[in-house]
């Protein structure tokens, strides 16, 4: 027996689970980094996983759920792109006895058992994180906000809008005076904010920027600065994910504050998923992950450096 023989053999024996993961695309950095950081945590664990990129289309998510499901793999990992639409596809993996987990967004479902469990944030929790900071931050200043949701009809929209709004109820100084989607793109989040800044007096009536993402706050940032103004300054900017180059911003002192998702939603999945196939024990519906915030006081430039290189 060769060498190489020998190193073949193990490996293939390391991989005793096949895990295939329906990724929606790459909308944002973060989506970039966790789809790294799951290529990186199968590895570790040994795991054959097969990444289907869906380019944002729900369609293209349930035909790699229907192949995943012919191909017979061990656990099926999902990232729904939208909330609703689920129930066909995934009656279909639970037929197979296949079982689903849920990565960073949720689903709307009557069944309860068509997934193991979901690994994602508290989504409402991150936007009222960043309605709290802004509440705090504006005081008693009258302050009209612009903001920029994520994808339409997805979980992380629905959520970090609701969020943000329970965050600043009960305080008439914020008003919210214009909301779109960016559909969680830096190209998108520059369009649409062009427009606000048009329709708000060239952006003068504008107090505050809540993106639902880094992402579309980095393209916003660029449309402030072309517009003449001054984002950190003119423009308080506040945004979910904890990006790298979100902190690069903050430091320039043009974006102020961020709310941190970790980007390694499937190391927990993988657990879970090898717990419940090895010894037939259920993880707890929700596997939560932290919501921290960062601003400009916490050393923005140092917090870039440790994110660089973290799936990033
Ligand atoms: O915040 C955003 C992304 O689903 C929670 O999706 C996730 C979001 C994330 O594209 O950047």
């Amino acid at each position: 027996t060769t060498a190489a023989a020998v190193a073949f053999a193990g490996a293939a024996g390391a991989a005793d689970l096949t895990v295939g993961f329906s990724q929606i695309g790459s909308e944002s950095g973060w989506r970039a980094a966790e789809t790294s950081v799951t290529k990186q945590e199968a590895e570790k664990r040994g795991v054959d996983l097969k990444i289907a990129d869906a380019q944002q289309k729900q369609e293209n998510q349930i035909k790699a759920i229907r192949g995943f499901i012919a191909q017979g793999v061990d656990g099926i990992f999902v990232a729904p792109v939208v909330a609703t639409g689920w129930d066909a596809v995934l009656g279909e993996a639970k037929d197979a006895e296949i079982p689903v987990i849920l990565l960073d967004r949720t689903i709307e479902t009557s069944d309860p058992d068509l997934y193991l469990t979901a690994v994602t944030s508290d989504t409402v929790h991150e936007g009222k994180v960043a309605g709290d900071w802004l509440v705090k931050t504006v005081g008693d200043k009258p302050c009209n906000i612009v903001e920029l949701q994520g994808t339409v009809g997805s979980s992380p929209a629905i959520n970090r809008k609701k969020g943000f709004e329970d965050g600043i109820a009960g305080h008439d100084n914020l008003k919210i005076v214009r909301s779109q989607t960016g559909d969680f793109t830096r190209s998108k989040g520059k369009e649409v904010m062009e427009g606000f800044l048009k329709a708000e007096n060239g952006g003068k009536n504008i107090c505050a920027l809540y993106a639902h993402n880094d992402d579309m706050a980095v393209g916003a940032i660029q449309a402030i600065k072309e517009a003449g103004l001054k984002p950190g300054t003119d423009i308080l900017v506040v945004s979910i994910d904890a990006v790298p180059d979100i902190f690069k911003a903050m430091a320039d002192g043009e974006a102020n504050a961020t709310v941190e998702l970790t980007p390694n939603m499937a190391g927990p999945a993988f657990d879970a998923l090898k717990e419940f196939k090895d010894n037939g024990k259920a993880p707890p519906k929700w596997i939560q992950t932290e919501s921290k915030l960062y601003t400009q006081a916490d050393d923005p430039m140092k917090v870039y450096e440790e994110k660089k290189g973290l799936g990033y």
